[in-house]
């Protein structure tokens, strides 16, 4: 019972989210302790912080990156680049934990060439949410997206190509990745008001790695 078909039908910690997208519950726990040191080295060099939107207003979600380029929004639109705004200087690279986990991730939900260039590292605190958006400044929407949640759980909201389709909600737990692609990468999503609540390692935060390809 090794085959990707036998393992799709009886795997309790895997869930499909639509053609495409796989919930693969848990599967970053065993990486836990490299990926946090990860986070912590990346954030020493490109702290936190709250960018602010075209519109103008100040994102609730914290915000770093790592990798060769950033995903960055200001007054002038969203895009991605190769320096951080806030110091000048190239995004500190994509440490070996957070790609192997990726690569990992992507491998088993049937994306066995992804190679991530870019990783953006949200924060949340209760109150923060990300309101509905499309993934769609990348070069080549062929490629996943690898998503990695830990600490403190959220509701994902995860809806359709149109705005006003409607809404699947996902509880995401500390560890669960989600890789999305194909006939869903351009679907609507977003995160509901994260709720109060202390994480045993995290503590009052949730912390998400988005993986891409933007290049
Ligand atoms: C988050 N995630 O979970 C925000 N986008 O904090 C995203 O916006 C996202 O999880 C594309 C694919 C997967 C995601
Ligand atoms: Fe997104």
């Amino acid at each position: 019972m090794t085959d990707l078909f036998a393992r799709l039908a009886i795997d309790p910690s895997r869930e499909s989210m639509a053609e495409g997208a796989t919930l693969l519950r848990g599967f970053a726990l065993p990486r836990e302790g490299p990926i946090l040191t990860g986070i912590r080295s990346v954030v020493v060099e490109a702290p936190f912080r709250h960018m602010v939107t075209p519109g103008g207003y100040t994102m609730s979600v914290a915000m770093t990156n790592c990798g060769n380029v950033g995903w960055v929004t200001d007054r002038s639109g969203y895009r991605y680049d190769r320096l951080d705004p806030e110091t000048g200087k190239p995004w500190p690279a994509l440490p070996s934990s957070f790609l192997g986990l990726a690569i990992a991730a992507a491998q088993e939900a049937g994306y066995p060439n992804f190679r991530p260039d870019a990783c953006l590292i949200n924060r949340y605190t209760p109150g923060a949410r990300l309101s509905l958006h499309q993934d769609k400044d990348e070069c080549d929407f062929s490629n996943p997206i690898v998503s990695v949640s830990l600490g403190l759980p959220a509701t994902f909201q995860f809806g359709g190509l149109n705005r006003n389709h409607a809404i699947r909600k996902y509880a995401l737990h500390h560890g669960d990745v989600a890789v999305w692609g194909g006939p869903c990468r351009l679907f609507y999503h977003g995160v509901a008001e994260l709720k109060d609540g202390e994480h045993q390692t995290l503590g009052r935060m949730r912390i998400n790695l988005t993986f891409r390809r933007a290049l």
